[in-house]
Order: C-alpha cells, then sequence, then structure tokens
C-alpha cells in the first residue's frame, strides 16, 4: 500500500502533493513500481494534529481518487474517519475504508456498511491531538486484542461483515518507541482474528529514533521494518517507498519459496 498524502502539513512529505495533479501522478507512479493499493489522505493525523473541515478533506481527496480511476483500475483506499468522506469515496471508485478511529466518529458505522466497501480498523489510544502524551498499557497486545474484539463486534453490528475487514495495530497512535517495537516482534499474536493485518511504520519516529532523521536512513529503516513485518506476519505494508519495499519483499519471497519470480 503506498502512501499518498493531499495535505499541507503531513511530516514526511508534507505539502509536495498538495496539488490534484500531482497527487494522481504518484498515485500512477506507484502503480509502475507494482504496488497493489494506493492510500489517498486529506487529514493529517500526525502526533498533536487538529482535524481539518470536512469540507476541506472532500476537496482534498475525492478529486484525486476520481482522476486516479479514471486512469488505473489500482485498488484504492481513501484515509479518513468521516462519514461523507467515506460516501462520496465509494461514488467516485475507492475499494477500501482505512480509518485511523475504527468507524468511532459519530455516522461513520453507517456511513461504512452503506458502501459496501472494504475497512481497515485501527488502534489507537487517545486522539491525534493527545495520544502521545505518556501512553501506557497493562498489557500492550491484549489491550490491543480488546479493542479489535469491540470494533469487529461494532462492525458486525452494522451489517460489516468480517470478510470486509482488516486490522492495523497502529503504530505510533498512542505507543511508545519501545511499544512499537513490541507489536512488530509479536505481530503474530493478532493472527487469532484470522482476519488480513495491515501495517504503517513507514518514516515514524521509532525508525528516526533507532537511526536518526537523515532521508535515506529513515528509507534504509523502513523497508528493514516492513519487511520484518511481513516475515512475522503482515498482508498489507502501508509504505512511502514502494520501489524499494516491493524490491525487499521480492528477495523475501525468493528465499522463503527457493525460487526465482
Ligand atoms: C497509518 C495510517 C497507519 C493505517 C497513518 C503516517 C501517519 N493508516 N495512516 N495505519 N498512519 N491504517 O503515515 O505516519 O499506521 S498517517
Amino acid at each position: 500500500m503506498g502512501v499518498v498524502n493531499v495535505t499541507p502539513d503531513s511530516f514526511s512529505d508534507g505539502g509536495r502533493y498538495l496539488k490534484v495533479g500531482a497527487a494522481v501522478e504518484r498515485a500512477l507512479s506507484m502503480v509502475k513500481e507494482n504496488v497493489d493499493i494506493v492510500d489517498i489522505g486529506g487529514e493529517s493525523t500526525r502526533p498533536g494534529a487538529n482535524p481539518v473541515p470536512q469540507e476541506t478533506e472532500i476537496k482534498r481527496v475525492i478529486p484525486v481518487i476520481q482522476r486516479i480511476r479514471e486512469k488505473s483500475e489500482v485498488c484504492i483506499s481513501v484515509d479518513t474517519s468521516t462519514p461523507e468522506v467515506m460516501r462520496q469515496a465509494a461514488l467516485v471508485g475507492c475499494n477500501i475504508i482505512n480509518d485511523v478511529r475504527s468507524l468511532t466518529r459519530e455516522g461513520a458505522l453507517d456511513a461504512a456498511a452503506e458502501t459496501g466497501l472494504a475497512v481497515c480498523l485501527m488502534h489507537m489510544k487517545g486522539e491525534p491531538s493527545n495520544m502521545q502524551n505518556n501512553p501506557s498499557y497493562e498489557n500492550l497486545i491484549e489491550e490491543i486484542c480488546d479493542f479489535f474484539s469491540e470494533r469487529i463486534s461494532a462492525c458486525k453490528h452494522v451489517g460489516i461483515e468480517r470478510g470486509r475487514l482488516l486490522i492495523d495495530p497502529g503504530f505510533g497512535f498512542g505507543k511508545t518507541a519501545i511499544h512499537n517495537l513490541e507489536i512488530i516482534n509479536r505481530l503474530r499474536q493478532f493472527k487469532c482474528f484470522d482476519l488480513p493485518i495491515l501495517v504503517g511504520l513507514s518514516r515514524k519516529s521509532t525508525i528516526r529514533k533507532i537511526l536518526g532523521g537523515n532521508q535515506e536512513m529513515l528509507k534504509m529503516g523502513s523497508v528493514a521494518a516492513a519487511l520484518i513485518a511481513s516475515l512475522n506476519g503482515a498482508n498489507v505494508l502501508r509504505v512511502h517507498d514502494v520501489e524499494e519495499t516491493v524490491a525487499s519483499l521480492r528477495v523475501a519471497q525468493s528465499i522463503v519459496n527457493e525460487s526465482f519470480f
């Protein structure tokens, strides 16, 4: 899954793809790099960020999704928590709702159910504005699993069947760097849900904490972390550096399968 942010303040590629044309172009270049899903987001959820007005989010993401769909059959996800964005995205050809708030906003469960789209349920403790204020857990993995159980039930209640769901432990969303490392290491524990696992580690502060802020180092660290997550059972990797991640996965798959392809 390739990240295409259409926001002026996302920390890693903030502003670069703000224009519709540039965002569409980046998404299509990712398709050439063999991405399976492009993830289009119009609201920054970095620590400390405030929500953006619905109209702003719609103006940012809907034209981008529409134009990608006109030019490609690639699977498109929309990174949103806003019910009206979910509805409009579905109308212009989006395939997956990727909601860091796991459909907890008012009206989001019903909107997602109506669209019939797949949904990624991500764990977050708190809100982007406060989530990094000393996050703590008695039992990290258990607490995340309890959260998934509760959200899967909430989905079932509104008619979103299990076959439409993915789960994501939410790296950096109300977690310390040590929590993040523990989650990568123990990712297989989430296999108990028998749902696809999505992970987003790309260029996050835990990698920065290990390797420093140099962009090349961040890229290499992100590729390494994605690869390990994949070997630990991740099914979808949300990344900025598609070409490099795909290359590393091909090497890993050749080794695992003992064959070239
Ligand atoms: C994630 C996301 C993630 C899912 C962001 C960033 C912050 N969606 N949206 N998982 N992160 N599903 O890219 O650093 O980890 S925005």
